[in-house]
């Protein structure tokens, strides 16, 4: 490898996933930069069996850089990926930061590859939720046009970051040992509770979470015609989200029909056995890059409907996986530079 791939946000938990996928997948990079916040400057992450000394990312940090992943937050990339452009670097963001931009693709290699040829040096890694559910969507809308989506989620905590995580270990604790349990990142307890607001309340009292998932799903399918609503749940789970998805087609697909167009479609794997109790969880999916659809069944309510029940791992196909397939369609497609 000859590339020179950049980190930024190494310490949190999609950027340490990040580098295990970079590793995994033998990503031809001849170096690995691993950039956070002064704060963790100094501090070491792991890298290819030893370990990369966390640099402070400065508006210097990405000349001779190829590729730079960000997963530092929104503020940060709207900061930083703008220098990271200018010196000549191509910025797959993580963050909602730049995802709605006309100017900036929306990737998920398995449903719109095509889209990384018009990048101008930044492309968006969509929400997690967005990236499992679109994994499925695509292949039944190539069949049978989906006009209209319905969905609920249940979201692990491991999608608001490293705090979020140990704020769930932490009430678990407390409330074992009779304490009061302490809330600091959700506005509830999430220990043994579901809420159903991720991210802030927004127009029509949508959170941004349910809002994200609407407007990115039609950027993706590159289709305003698919009508799509959603209600995000958070629930005291680590790793892996889940989805509760009804859709509607305008040509009839069965559900042995869907149940053979997701197996052979890329990145799914099609767990549906309800006669042996298997069907997709947050324990199946994670750590694991597939996207888990089962619980395929005709909707009786309406003549084309049907339900799906689609889990995957949300830092794994949701942020850090996506990314890096994005870095390998710039080289496959020769969409390196800027
Ligand atoms: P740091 O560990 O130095 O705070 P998570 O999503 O798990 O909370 O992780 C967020 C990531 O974004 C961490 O790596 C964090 O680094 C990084 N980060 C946050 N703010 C900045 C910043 N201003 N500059 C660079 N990296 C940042
Ligand atoms: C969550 N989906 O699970 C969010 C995390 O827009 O990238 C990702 C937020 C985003 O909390």
């Amino acid at each position: 490898g000859e590339l020179v791939v950049a980190v930024a946000g190494a310490t949190g938990a999609v950027g340490r996933e990040m580098l295990k996928t970079l590793e995994q997948r033998a990503f031809p990079a001849k170096t690995v930069k691993a950039l956070a916040s002064s704060r963790s400057a100094g501090t070491t992450v792991p890298y290819a069996g030893g370990e990369l000394t966390v640099e402070e990312m400065t508006e210097k940090s990405f000349e001779g850089v190829d590729i730079a992943l960000f997963s530092a937050g929104g503020s940060t990339s709207k900061r930083f990926a703008p220098f990271a452009v200018k010196s000549g670097c191509v910025v797959i963001d993580n963050s909602s930061a730049w995802r709605m931009d006309p100017e900036v693709p929306l990737v998920v290699p398995e449903v719109n590859p095509e889209d990384v040829d018009w990048h101008k040096g930044i492309i968006a890694n969509p929400n997690c939720s967005t990236i499992q559910m679109v994994v499925a969507l695509k292949p039944l809308h190539d069949v049978g046009t989906i006009k209209r989506v319905i969905v609920s989620t249940y979201q692990a905590v491991s999608g608001t970051g490293q705090k979020a995580i140990a704020e769930l270990e932490t009430q678990v604790r407390q409330l074992f040992n009779s304490q009061e349990a302490d809330v600091n990142v959700y506005p509830h307890q999430i220990a043994f509770n579901c809420l159903p607001q991720i991210d802030v309340f927004t127009d029509g009292d949508y959170t941004f979470e349910e809002v994200k998932m609407i407007k990115e799903t039609n950027k993706i399918m590159g289709d305003d015609s698919i009508k799509v609503t959603a209600t995000t749940v958070r629930v005291p789970v680590f790793y892996g989200h889940s989805e509760s998805v009804n859709i509607e087609t305008e040509k009839k697909i069965t559900a042995k029909e869907a149940r053979v167009i997701l197996s052979q479609a890329p990145g799914i794997v099609v767990y549906d056995n309800p006669s042996e109790k298997i069907y997709p969880m947050p324990l199946v999916a994670a750590g694991e890059d597939p996207v888990f659809v089962g619980r395929i069944r005709e909707d009786n309510s309406i003549d084309n409907g049907l339900h799906l029940w689609i889990v995957a791992d949300n830092i794994r196909k949701g942020a850090a996986l996506n990314a890096v397939q994005i870095a390998e369609l710039l080289i496959e497609r020769d969409m390196v530079r800027v």
